[in-house]
């Protein structure tokens, strides 16, 4: 199967199990249900649930079998999106192609959406069976680590407390593996897990995972530099008018482009040993690195 027909058929079942588990517009109170569905549809690229499935693929699962994580890990992403875009975080009017979700709900809804998603995401979790090697204790706790004042959140507390100052490299890194490459390769070990990963094959996609998280965000720093909001389907130039740090401004964009380089090729390295059966994953780590920059 090419890429480009996988990534529509992963969107797809994405986006059919999404409106599955999500509660249905309508539902009162239909406002904050409205509100989670205008941000989680709004056309995001499923990046994450679809390295989910495509870890299951590489270990010898099913793409079904994962889908519940899949989607969980979605509402945890676009909970973040949403609290990032609010006025009191980078304060963002434009995200996914439409006016962001305090825009259009206001901010106490918004806050209320990105709330509800990601508590949706741990009752989803929750109801799957769990794997042998991996219940769904484990599974829980996975999410969870990716997603609290560890990662995730330490990530965009760092990232705050950081504008207008110089950073080091290594701060930036921090921040870029704590607000994108945690996630990122919690995504992919979820899938992994979901298809009752070994110990080494865990570990072995952890490293992929983490350099593709990298690569991703030092690409999205380019991006923001390159190309117009149009393309983007968020506001460009935001970082520099914010004068945060980024790859492009501690590095240059050169250097950034060669780091991205390296790290996808780190990458590639540590998913080897599964051969054929990543393809996917090796397809879309060489996909993401040649985004249009
Ligand atoms: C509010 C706890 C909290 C965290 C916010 C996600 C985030 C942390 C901030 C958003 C800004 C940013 C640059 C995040 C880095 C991760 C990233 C590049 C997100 C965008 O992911 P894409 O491109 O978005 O996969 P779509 O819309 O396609 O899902």
């Amino acid at each position: 199967m090419s890429l480009k027909s996988y990534l529509v058929s992963r969107q797809k079942m994405v986006d059919r199990a999404l409106d599955r588990f999500l509660p249905k517009e309508k539902t009162k109170p239909a406002t904050i249900h409205r509100a989670m569905r205008y941000s989680l549809f709004a056309g995001g690229k499923r990046l994450r649930p679809i390295l989910t499935l495509a870890a299951a693929e590489a270990c010898g699962g099913a793409a079904r079998e994962a889908i519940p994580l899949a989607c969980a890990v979605e509402c945890v992403h676009t909970y973040s999106l949403i609290h990032d875009d609010l006025p009191c975080m980078d304060n963002d009017d434009f995200r996914r192609g439409r006016p962001t979700c305090h825009k259009v709900f206001g901010e106490g809804i918004a806050v209320l959406a990105g709330d509800a998603l990601l508590t949706v995401a741990f009752e989803i979790v929750a109801e799957s069976n769990g794997w042998p090697r991996h219940d769904v204790r484990a599974l829980i706790r996975e999410l969870a680590r990716a997603s609290g004042s560890l990662h995730l959140i330490a990530g965009q507390v760092v990232d705050l407390e950081s504008e207008g100052k110089k950073l080091s490299g290594d701060e930036l890194k921090f921040i870029h593996l704590s607000k994108t490459a945690a996630l990122l390769t919690s995504s992919i070990r979820l899938g992994a897990m979901s298809a009752n990963a070994t110990p080494v094959q865990l570990r072995a996609l952890t490293t992929f995972g983490r350099s593709l998280g990298l690569a991703f965000q030092v690409i999205d720093d380019i991006l923001d530099v390159t190309q117009t909001s149009e393309k983007l389907g968020k506001s460009a130039g935001k970082d520099v008018a914010a004068q945060k740090a980024t790859y492009p401004s501690v590095f240059g964009l050169e250097k950034s482009r060669a780091e991205a380089h390296r790290l996808t090729k780190a990458a590639l390295t540590a998913i080897k040993p599964f051969g054929e059966k990543a393809a996917m994953l090796k397809s879309l780590a060489d996909y993401l690195l040649e985004r249009d920059y």
